[in-house]
């Protein structure tokens, strides 16, 4: 039975919600830097906890610090899920992520107020490390819940200042008792910002989101040789600085010669020395690339690793290469996806069939339970900068859509 078009979420309340979420860890142009584990990631999650509580949830929290908030259900039935992530990038916006956390919970404060009961157990989800900026991969909790990692291997994950994974958990104070992956999903929603351009240059309100595109996250070291600037012959260089700006170049190449449908390009580097008149004898970079076809990611690989070596051997470079961060591209689960696209049509919002660019939890968490997204539009398709922009109108039509296919999947009772 679908519930009536006319139930609606409270705009302004989710408005709220968001602003005031984005005060914690604000960045310095607007945005926010509320990576996940350090001191801001917890005061957002206790903010977080304090609005489940006020909302009626009871929390639980697993061995990796997900979060799981629950509105009891009628029946005892595996929980309807519907969530994301609070942490952000460095210079992340105010929406990523932060919206399917937010927007989960107003869902539940709407069928608060309109006493709404359903047969399944409702469940808020905030999933840590979704990002992988501070400690690759992205996608790591909700990779372990699924059975990708193990809790080991996440917990000794380093962060660029050597920390580990599990020691800043145990020192923000969110080392749950929940055991990763125990709990049963009956159907898993998250709704994210496209973080591309295409809704919002269609004029649509919703992406229902189809697939998801793989990735592969390849760190690659070159060693050379670090050497005077100044007073080294050209002819003697061992330039790792040359062979990173090189292969970076190449990258590109690669993915523009699998067009249409393929991206690649290299976030982050490292150069040490790091100093200004010092060739750099070492470089540590990671190149990402991503298709929403198999075929073509495992091409890209193989053709970025070769083009790697063959660089490294023109210059004379130590090259090695280590796969951090992969996931092939995804199926999101047919029934939701049509529940999606009926709840945006009840409602009359404009809609598109969709497959995401960004990874997300819903990726990983579709390999153990049915999983869906549904998107909203961003300004400019702009994300992973301060300046990601959405509208009020597009969070509540997206929001909105969550409810009604949410209460669809839980079963509204009397
Ligand atoms: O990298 C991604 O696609 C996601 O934003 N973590
Ligand atoms: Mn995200
Ligand atoms: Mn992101």
């Amino acid at each position: 039975m679908a519930v009536g078009e006319n139930i609606r979420i409270n705009p302004a309340r989710l408005w709220d919600s968001l602003m005031a979420m984005a005060q914690i860890g604000p960045g310095i142009a607007g945005g926010n830097n509320r990576q996940t584990l350090t001191d801001a990631d917890g005061e957002g999650r206790h903010l977080f906890a304090r609005w489940c509580d006020a909302a009626g949830l009871t929390m639980g929290v697993d061995t990796m610090g997900n979060m799981f908030a629950t509105r009891a259900g009628t029946e005892d039935l595996a929980p309807v899920y519907m969530g994301s992530h609070l942490d952000t990038q460095p210079t992340g916006g105010k929406y990523d992520g932060v919206l399917g956390v937010l927007g989960a919970l107003e869902v539940v404060r709407t069928m608060n107020d309109l006493g709404i009961r359903t047969r399944h157990p409702i469940v808020v989800t905030n999933w840590t490390n979704e990002e992988g900026a501070r400690f690759a991969p992205a996608m790591l909790a909700s990779g372990v819940f699924a059975g990708i990692h193990t809790e080991d291997y996440a917990k000794a994950r380093l962060d660029p200042e050597g920390l580990r994974f599990g020691d800043e958990l145990a020192r923000i104070g969110w080392v749950g008792d929940e055991v990763v992956g125990a709990r049963k999903i009956h159907a898993m929603f998250e709704l994210h910002i496209e973080q591309g351009p295409i809704l919002e240059a269609e004029g649509r309100e919703i992406g229902v989101v189809t697939h998801g595109q793989g990735l592969w996250w390849l760190e690659i070291t070159l060693t050379g040789k670090d050497a005077h600037t100044g007073s080294t012959p050209m002819a003697m260089r061992v330039n790792a600085g040359l062979g990173m700006a090189r292969i970076t170049e190449r990258v590109h190449q690669i993915a523009m010669s699998h067009q249409p449908g393929a991206v690649g390009a290299v976030g982050q580097v490292k150069v040490f020395p790091n100093s200004r008149n010092v060739i750099p004898g070492r470089v540590v970079f990671t190149v990402d690339i991503r298709s929403p076809e198999q075929g073509k990611l495992d091409l890209m690989r193989g053709e970025v690793e070769r083009a790697a070596h063959a660089v490294a051997a023109e210059l004379g470079l130590g090259c090695s290469i280590e796969p951090v961060g992969h996931f092939d591209p995804v199926t999101f689960d047919p029934g939701l996806v049509g529940v999606v696209r009926s709840a945006a049509e009840r409602l009359g919002y404009s809609h598109m069939d969709i497959v995401s660019g960004a990874g997300h939890d819903a990726c990983w968490i579709n390999r153990v339970a049915p999983t869906v997204m549904v998107m909203c539009p961003c300004v400019g398709g702009l994300s992973h900068n301060e300046a990601e922009e959405i509208s009020p109108e597009w969070a509540a039509a997206g929001t909105d859509v969550l409810l009604h296919a949410v209460l669809e999947v839980a079963g509204v009772v009397g």
